[in-house]
């Protein structure tokens, strides 16, 4: 793959895309789901690749590693520019698509409206050196870990809390997170929050903006079309969970 690419510079690249403008690189977890978000809401066709990405011994990972160092899904390669470009990192890509495609759509103009671009910019900024992974944290070593640490699954939890409360107070009043209008800043949150109420985050129902925000995150159709496949395996992942002793969040 990484041959092609740089073979592709000189000559006309879309026979390496299947005639499609991207390529995207994903899985069925968190990071991902805003990217498809997005994609389906510019009605931006794509050619999508699952990565093995949490199994070590996958060669499509490890291909997928000689392309993208980092390692990490979502990635894309926008094969509309000569040569292709690549790039990774959730925040970097929901900015560069919504910047290219969206007339102002899902980011303000920073020309015309700086106030509300500086306002997504700051929320996404949030989402992504915040939200995103001090709730995977949590994720973590209160689902995951193989032996319990409490010090670190009350830390992450405290924090986590801490943000969602702060995205509650945002939320008050207010049909969507930042600048007054539906952008990537609640795509991005989305991915996030919409595990916190399927048995992944306690007392969740405090946030009463946040709850009353997802409900209207699923009615947008490209939301919704994906939602079942979100929802599909949280059941049995957390029974699976259960079943190995490491699901530790208790309700009350
Ligand atoms: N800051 C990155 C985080 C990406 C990330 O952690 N992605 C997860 C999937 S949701 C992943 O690839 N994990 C594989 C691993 O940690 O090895 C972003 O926002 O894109």
């Amino acid at each position: 793959m990484s041959q092609q690419l740089q073979q592709s510079n000189s000559t006309d690249n879309t026979h390496l895309n299947q005639g499609k403008p991207y390529k995207f690189y994903g899985t069925g977890t968190t990071n991902p789901w805003k990217i498809k978000f997005l994609f389906d809401e510019l009605g931006i066709d794509y050619v999508y690749e699952d990565i093995d990405i949490f199994n070590e011994h996958s060669e499509k990972r490890k291909e997928f590693i000689k392309l993208f160092p980092n390692g990490k899904v979502p990635a894309i390669i926008d094969y509309t520019v000569n040569p292709p470009l690549k790039i990774f990192e959730s925040g970097a890509i929901l900015i560069y698509l919504a910047q290219k495609h969206g007339k102002g759509k899902f980011i303000p103009d920073l020309n015309t409206d700086p106030h509300s671009y500086a306002d997504v910019l700051q929320w996404l900024a949030w989402q992504i050196s915040g939200l995103g992974p001090m709730n995977g944290q949590y994720t973590y070593f209160s689902c995951f870990a193989p032996e319990a640490v409490p010090i670190a699954e009350e830390r992450y939890l405290k924090e986590t809390d801490r943000l969602y409360t702060v995205l509650d107070k945002q939320l008050e009043g207010k049909e969507w997170i930042a600048a007054n209008q539906y952008s990537i800043v609640d795509m991005a949150v989305y991915s996030w929050a919409v595990y916190i109420r399927e048995g992944f985050l306690p007392n969740y129902q405090k946030y009463k903006n946040v709850m009353a925000w997802l409900d209207r995150m699923n009615q947008r159709p490209a939301v919704a079309k994906h939602l079942p496949t979100i929802l599909a395996p949280l059941k049995e992942e957390i029974e699976h969970l259960t079943h190995a002793g490491t699901y530790r969040i208790k309700f009350d």
